[in-house]
């Protein structure tokens, strides 16, 4: 038992600290957690100061009532004032009363819009990639790679690996370059789905027939886990978003991997040998033909 408490244990148990940090980050609400999740990108940081700051205005106003209501029943207790004012209107107070809230929503209202037109608008994006809601997937593509595009699923059961987060995990990530300004085009093929992820400060309704936007900037390599926002059926809370972030580098290598091999060779064999490589890119315009069908039929 001695041996437990040892020194050894103890630089023993800090190397096995150490070692925790250098995993990957992941992005995902901890258990009693309170507040939000790490930023990891620009709208988020700003999401939380914004956060923070409707915080102080709240606490200093329910102070403030709190503070004037027992001062009232104190003050004015029948014991200590037994015949009471019959003072109806007080102008001078009532101006004061109308102006304080009406400064204190503008103070709201100008760096909360403001914060909206920057989640809104997206600057010079580097990289665009589509995301498809489907009843229970999601569908990424890839348009300014070559198209290419890939489904989504989450990882149940078996296909659990030690690592994997149940219920996050999915069997492929959506994955982006670090310090990259990514454009995120959501739509949906068949109900209403919300992609979101907490860390980027992103949470978009995926609507059939509508193409929405945003954007985000992730600022540290690693897994960030989200979940879809809208319910959607008896899949809804089997559609996790996952996005792996990973250096320039890196992306550029898993573009490589993935997307589809160039077709320089004009039409001298139409085998049916290359048509492994087909698959990816088709998948795509089966999602865009239906989302055309319902666009036409709602209007
Ligand atoms: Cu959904």
């Amino acid at each position: 038992m001695f041996k437990l408490f040892s020194p050894f244990a103890f630089f023993a148990s800090l190397i096995v600290s150490a070692a925790a940090h250098a995993e990957p980050y992941i992005g995902m609400a901890k258990p009693w957690q309170l507040g939000f999740q790490t930023p990891a990108s620009p709208v988020m940081e700003r999401l939380n100061t914004m956060h923070d700051y409707l915080l102080v205005l709240i606490i200093a106003i329910s102070v403030f009532v709190l503070l004037l209501l027992v001062y009232i029943c104190l003050r004015y207790h029948h014991t200590r004032n037994p015949v009471a004012s019959k003072t109806t209107h007080n102008t001078k107070l009532e101006i004061i009363w109308t102006i304080i809230p009406i400064v204190i929503l503008v103070a709201i209202a100008i760096p909360s819009l403001r914060l909206h037109y920057y989640m809104q608008r997206d600057v010079n994006p580097e990289l665009t990639v589509k995301v498809t809601g489907y009843q229970w997937y999601w569908h990424y593509d890839y348009p300014d790679n070559g198209g290419f595009g890939f489904d989504s699923y989450i990882k149940k059961g078996n296909d659990l690996k030690k690592d994997d987060i149940r219920q996050l995990a999915v069997d492929n990530a959506l994955v982006v370059p670090v310090n990259t300004k990514v454009r995120v085009q959501i739509t949906a093929a068949d109900v209403i789905h919300s992609w979101s992820v907490p860390a980027f400060g992103v949470k978009k309704d995926a609507v059939p027939g509508r193409l929405n936007e945003t954007w985000f900037e992730a600022t540290r390599i690693g897994t960030f886990y989200g979940q879809c926002s809208q319910l959607c059926g008896v899949g809804h809370g089997f559609m996790p978003v996952a996005v792996q972030v990973v250096s320039k580098d890196d992306f550029a290598a898993w573009v490589k991997q993935h997307a589809p091999a160039p077709t320089p060779t004009p039409a001298p064999a139409a085998t049916s040998a290359p048509k492994p490589a087909a698959p990816p890119a088709s998948t795509p315009a089966p999602a865009e033909k239906k989302i055309n069908t319902k666009d036409k039929a709602t209007h």
